[in-house]
């Protein structure tokens, strides 16, 4: 078998290729890491007009044009390329996608990408399979109506949720999907294949539609979360004819395809390599951070801030601001998802004109608890807890005292997952940090004293592209004849590269700090 494994993911800001090596033969726990490389939208792209991966509308809409994702795909298969990687010895290729994203295609999509012409560039060829021009992404909040039409036809809320395992929620695909519907029918009526982006970069290399996977359609308001496929009353809930546009759900580990002969002749690919179903980025990272049993939580520090753990059976959550996955393993996911992530710690940088060695110091210099000042963060429209009105709260300092704002910005993101995470059961014995501010020394040691428990930072920030690259692994094994388990394939990388320790005395003061937070929180959400 080929020695090789690739991990491609399309997230937010950036497209990340990484290559995943087994040394020796037979033993599939020697691999390691060959080679990381990421590319960001806005710089590689800017004939795509982006700002930080997408350009904002009107109303609340974040859209991206697709043809920038295939773009990328081929900009990064050119730098593999280029630097020499043996693509013909890659095996299998696993996807991680943003999550919740939505690619429109029309019914000549089908033959445009069976037929990819093998000695041109690939994003001119599919220039005309587009039924609608630009992707609604995550980041969209315009779809408050169609949530609550979702939820009258499904019979309220907590029916919304047990059958999905969230309740409606206006950046999921579902609800997105019925605005679309609504607001341009005839447009709507001409796509053949709804996609995510996590199932549209595997279908390009597929040269077919693939099948979404219960980790990304979980995200949707779709999927029913028990039986991992689609539900019938969700389906006719959102729009008509949906069923028509949608593939059978298919399990992330399965093998959706051999690779299109457009890749084999481009870029040289071997024939037999396999492409997987692709997953959602936060269901990525937490195979990705080898969270494939309890006790762990990970936390992400992206464009979002996620927090995640890894869950038997479907548990949702009481309070109904957060949501269950499927993982990739097997199994499901809890997670709580925060928009006002590394954008929010950029707004405070940017405002005081700091630089991130800047920010740090400021963290490093100031007390825990920041001498009663508090924040609540919604630079943007949150989702934990549900806010659609932007504007950032400020208690106890004026908007002019950096100092005070930067610890208040990171106290207030890490306090809120505290809270927002007690739902799901224990203590956990660790946190695993990813993401580009987990760069950041000063936010973890916040990080593990608020939680009261170790901080390990994962060696790479791409735990997403990692996670698909495992599954790719895992996938091939099981293919060739020689399985083996998520747990032994996962354990190699699970290294960190720094862990921090919480200082109890500060853990005591954060514990008074979490009363006063979730205090203002509550009543600042009353009066909305
Ligand atoms: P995504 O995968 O969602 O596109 P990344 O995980 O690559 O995003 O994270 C990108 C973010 O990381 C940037 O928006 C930036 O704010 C943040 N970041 C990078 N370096 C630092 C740092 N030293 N301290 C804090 N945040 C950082
Ligand atoms: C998850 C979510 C974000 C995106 C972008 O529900 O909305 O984390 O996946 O990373």
């Amino acid at each position: 078998m080929a020695n090789l494994f690739l991990g491609l993911d399309c997230s937010t800001q950036s497209f990340t290729a990484l290559l995943l090596e087994q040394t020796i033969p037979g033993d599939p726990t020697s691999t390691r890491i060959l080679l990381e490389r990421s590319l960001n939208f806005d710089e590689h792209f800017p004939e795509f007009g982006t700002r930080n991966g997408v350009i904002p509308g009107k109303n609340g809409e974040v859209h991206t044009p697709p043809q920038l994702w295939v773009r990328a795909l081929e900009e990064a298969l050119t730098v593999l390329q280029k630097q020499g990687v043996p693509l013909d010895q890659v095996a299998a290729i696993g996807f991680s996608g943003q999550q919740h994203g939505s690619v429109y295609l029309n019914a000549a999509a089908d033959k445009a990408l069976a037929a990819l012409d093998g000695s041109k560039a690939l994003a001119p060829q599919l220039d005309f399979v587009y039924s609608r021009k630009t992707s609604p992404i995550w980041m969209d909040s315009s779809t408050s109506a169609e949530c609550a039409e979702i939820t009258a036809a499904l019979g309220g809320s907590d029916a919304v949720c047990a059958l999905t395992g969230s309740k409606a929620f206006e950046r999921f695909t579902g609800p997105q999907i019925r605005k679309f519907y609504k607001t341009e029918p005839e447009h709507y009526q001409a796509t053949a294949h709804i996609c995510l982006v996590s199932s549209f970069i595997p279908s390009l290399l597929a040269g077919k539609i693939v099948p979404i996977d219960p980790g990304d359609g979980a995200g949707m308001n779709l999927m029913d979360i028990a039986r991992r496929q689609w539900s019938h009353a969700a389906l006719e809930a959102t729009a008509p004819g949906l069923s028509s546009k949608l593939l059978p759900v298919l399990e992330s580990d399965q093998v959706a395809a051999t690779i299109s002969p457009y890749f084999v002749k481009r870029f040289g690919f071997s024939p037999a390599c396999k492409i997987l179903p692709g997953t959602g980025d936060n269901p990525a990272s937490l195979v990705g951070l080898g969270l494939v049993s309890g006790g762990a939580l990970g936390i992400s520090l992206g464009t979002s801030d996620t927090l995640f753990a890894y869950m038997n059976a479907v548990c949702t959550d009481p309070t109904g601001a957060s949501h269950v996955f499927g993982s990739p393993t097997g199994g499901y996911m809890a997670i709580s998802v925060y928009k006002n992530g590394s954008l929010a710690r950029e707004a405070v940088r940017q405002r005081h004109a700091l630089t991130w060695e800047q920010f740090s110091d400021i963290l490093g210099r100031t007390p825990p608890g920041n001498n009663g000042a508090a924040m609540l963060p919604y630079f943007g429209t949150e989702i934990v807890p549900h806010v659609q009105k932007p504007g950032a709260q400020r208690y106890g300092f004026a908007e002019g005292d950096a100092d005070a704002e930067v610890r208040a910005v990171v106290e207030a993101q890490m306090t809120s997952m505290l809270v927002h995470a007690e739902w799901m059961g224990e203590k956990p014995r660790r946190i695993q940090a990813t993401g580009g501010a987990s760069n950041n020394r000063e936010i973890l040691q916040i990080m593990a004293d608020v939680f009261g428990v170790p901080v390990m930072r994962q060696e790479t920030s791409n735990s997403a592209a990692l996670g698909a690259a495992v599954c790719a692994q895992h996938a091939a094994l099981r293919e060739a004849g020689t399985p083996a388990s998520f747990e032994s394939l996962t354990l190699p990388h699970v290294k960190a590269t720094f862990t921090l320790q919480p200082n109890p005395k500060n853990t005591a003061a954060y514990a008074k700090f979490a009363k006063l937070y979730r205090e203002k929180e509550t009543a600042y959400v009353a009066t909305l």
